[in-house]
């Protein structure tokens, strides 16, 4: 008898089908938020508030009132993790891709969108806050550079998130036709990720796409991705000088940053409240 492949394998096998490849697998210790909650206080503070948690080490001069803008209570933070959490009623799943804007689905659900450099941690970010969820592909183009598209990740009936392709490689080209489109056009999207590297602070094209988004009056946040590859100086220095560009070169930006890492899940969960809270998703107990 003829066997025929499964379904999955017959799409992936399909040379209409651009082939894509995940990165490296993601741990799974401190992804759920009762794992961090297990935790010893200062480990606990360390992972769920890695901003606040660099107060310690600042001079008392430092005004650090900013790192406390978005403080949701530990209970916040596990109601947001539900939002992150699939059931069969609330499917959590990569929907579609688009290479234009008018190829972009007409979605109703609030959006959000993460853009930044190749290589910035944009795919690592997104598996991080979608581990709750295993089934969903973070789909990354194999070869750099290769037609990049927008990425449509459906969070059942709460919101979209959309992964941009990064900026660095063939920019301006697919940023005008693509990414600035989208941002100036999309009327619900609610906010938007910005990643800069916390290893290497923020950098020229970073800049660049803070102009963008300050030219397009949009709000946005900066994430700053892998800092448990920086150390504590490092990070610290990166901070500062992103506060001070914050202060003096912006004003749609969130006052803010985020830190993330996705490979021990620091700040992984205040940011899945933070989306859900600006999707409208999850009303803070706090305020
Ligand atoms: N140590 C560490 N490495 C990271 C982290 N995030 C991403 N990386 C690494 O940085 C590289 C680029 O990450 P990737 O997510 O593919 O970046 P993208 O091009 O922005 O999607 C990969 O080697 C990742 O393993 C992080 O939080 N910590
Ligand atoms: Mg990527």
């Amino acid at each position: 008898m003829l066997r025929l492949p499964k379904p999955r394998s017959l799409l992936r096998t399909n040379c209409l089908f651009q082939r894509y490849v995940a990165t490296g697998k993601i741990p799974t210790k401190n992804a759920s938020f009762s794992e961090v909650l297990q935790l010893q206080e200062k480990k606990l503070t360390g992972v769920t508030f890695p901003l606040q948690d660099l107060e310690k080490y600042l001079d008392p001069s430092v005004n650090t009132k900013s790192f406390y803008i978005f403080n949701p209570s530990c209970n916040d933070i596990y109601r947001a993790e539900a939002i992150f959490r699939p059931s069969d009623k609330h499917v959590i799943d990569y929907f579609t891709s688009a290479v234009r804007m008018d190829h972009a689905p007409q979605l109703l659900p609030p959006e959000v969108c993460f853009i930044g450099r190749s290589n910035v941690g944009k795919s690592s970010l997104l598996k991080a806050l979608f581990s709750l969820a295993p089934e969903v592909e973070v789909r990354v183009s194999k070869t750099p550079g290769h037609t990049r598209k927008m990425n449509f990740f459906k969070v059942g009936k709460y919101f979209t998130l959309v992964d941009m392709p990064g900026y660095g490689y063939r920019s301006p080209k697919d940023f005008v036709e693509m990414v600035e489109a989208y941002l100036q056009e999309r009327e619900n999207l609610k906010r938007t990720f910005l990643l800069v590297d916390g290893l290497v602070g923020i950098q020229p094209a970073d800049k660049i796409a803070v102009e963008m988004l300050e030219e397009f009056g949009i709000p946005y946040v900066l994430v700053l991705t892998k800092i448990d590859k920086a150390s504590k100086g490092i990070l610290i220095k990166n901070v500062i000088n992103i506060q001070d560009f914050m202060k003096k070169q912006t004003n749609g930006c969130f006052p803010q940053p985020f830190l993330v890492s996705s490979l021990h899940y620091h700040g992984v969960h205040l940011l899945r409240s933070f989306i859900a809270h600006v999707t409208g998703n999850l009303r803070l107990t706090t305020s």
